[in-house]
């Protein structure tokens, strides 16, 4: 018999395309850490192109996370960390100083007014997609749906980098 997982598998994307981008990355981490979200493995970083709006390219990666936090105050608290992090408020489609976004919470289903998971972009978007099929090959979306990256030559308008995001491994 398989023991049963304490926690969800929660994955959490990360994104930032002002200023000092890993920068950004790295407090915003640092921040999850220290608000008792524990971070199980970081996806390598990825320089991608931005989607929507012309503006600068984005830094992007994933991390599989660990919390007791249910989605709506995991919601709440990565909010709370973009704020601290330095993120200004901005256009919806705009650039970002550091962005938060809940991919997956296990095989839950939400749809909310202020939370849609899974995200729905995840099959659409490379710069979401290269990294969470990094750090988990064989996921299933809930309804068993394969990640499905193209495996014919990368995708374009994403490039993976020799950043890393290493959490602190005294919190673990
Ligand atoms: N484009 C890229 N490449 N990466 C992002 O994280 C990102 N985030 C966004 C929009 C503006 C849609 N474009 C993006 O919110």
């Amino acid at each position: 018999m398989t023991p049963e997982r304490p926690w969800p598998e929660v994955y959490v994307a990360l994104g930032s395309n002002v200023g000092d981008r890993m920068g950004y990355m790295e407090t915003a981490l640092r921040s999850m850490q220290e608000s008792g979200i524990g971070i199980l493995a970081c996806s390598s970083v990825y320089e991608t192109d931005p989607v929507g709006p012309a503006q600068g390219d984005y830094l992007n990666a994933v991390c599989l996370v660990e919390t007791e936090l249910s989605p709506e105050a995991l919601l709440g608290a990565l909010k709370e960390i973009e704020e601290r992090t330095g993120r200004l408020p901005r256009e919806r489609w705009g650039p970002r100083e550091i962005d938060l976004d809940i991919l997956l919470y296990g095989d839950r289903i939400i749809r909310s007014p202020e939370l849609t998971v899974p995200h729905p972009e995840i099959l659409n978007r490379s710069f979401v997609l290269v990294p969470l099929s990094e750090i988990a090959p064989d996921l299933n979306l809930p309804g068993d749906i394969p990640l499905s990256v193209d495996q014919e030559g990368a995708p374009g308008g994403i490039r993976q980098t020799s950043f890393r995001l290493v959490p602190d491994t005294n919190r673990l």
